[in-house]
């Protein structure tokens, strides 16, 4: 198998390239790091230095690819399916990288924030930082309720990078800071990404893991 793709099944930043891969149906070998285990985090720091996953190997091309977006950029470019993830034309390829900079910056990092909070030590937690987070994740919800009006896609007509990207982070964001009903178009946008079978996948084979999801409610 040339693409071997190290990630953790609860990791939101590593569905992004699962739902690109399964969305492609393209073949690869899954290797799930386990960061509290010694040989786990010691084999996977010599792919990513930085620790972060996920992380795509591709022996067939001899590269190692590091970051979500790249990962998925890099499938798009030499893997490509029915599923077009980057489009060709340049301006609607630039809104699907803008838009999915906006679901990494302004919705994964807050719920980042607000999720790490959680399993802080009593005493270590920061309060302030996380009800910044969560008024970033209110204001990004406004954001995209205003764009998510009339749209059935992030970006253009079809299923692209974008909504790889809105998938986990709208998923998690509403476990951490729930839409409620002050956001229909972003509630309806998140229903249509569980909808997808590639998401449906993810969460899924996610499903063991997330009694290990401090924001955890079934
Ligand atoms: N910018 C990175 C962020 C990756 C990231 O934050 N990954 C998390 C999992 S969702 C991680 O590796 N956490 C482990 C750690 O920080 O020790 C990307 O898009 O790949």
């Amino acid at each position: 198998m040339s693409l071997i793709l190290h990630f953790h099944p609860l990791a939101s930043f590593c569905w992004k390239p699962l739902i690109a891969l399964y969305e492609n149906a393209t073949p690869f070998a899954p290797v799930i790091v386990d960061l509290g285990d010694e040989q786990s985090r010691a084999a996977f720091l010599e792919i990513s230095p930085t620790g972060k996953m996920p992380a795509l190997r591709d022996d067939a091309r001899d590269r190692t690819v590091l970051e979500s977006t790249i990962v998925v950029e890099y499938l798009a470019a030499h893997y490509p399916g029915p599923v077009e993830l980057v489009p060709a034309d340049i301006d609607i390829a630039l809104a699907v990288r803008q838009t999915d900079r906006f679901y990494d910056f302004y919705v994964q990092e807050p719920m980042q924030k607000i999720v790490g909070d959680r399993l802080r030590r009593q005493g270590e937690t920061d309060p302030f930082g996380v009800e910044q987070a969560r008024g970033q994740l209110r204001n990004s919800y406004a954001i995209i309720e205003k764009a998510m009006q009339a749209r059935e896609w992030a970006v253009g007509d079809a299923f692209t990078m974008a909504d790889c990207a809105a998938s986990p982070a709208l998923f998690y964001a509403n476990k951490v800071e729930p839409f409620g009903d002050k956001y229909p178009a972003v509630k309806r946008y998140h229903d249509r990404l569980l909808q997808r079978a590639a998401f449906t996948r993810v969460i899924e084979e996610a499903q063991p893991y997330f009694k290990l999801f401090p924001y955890n409610n079934g």
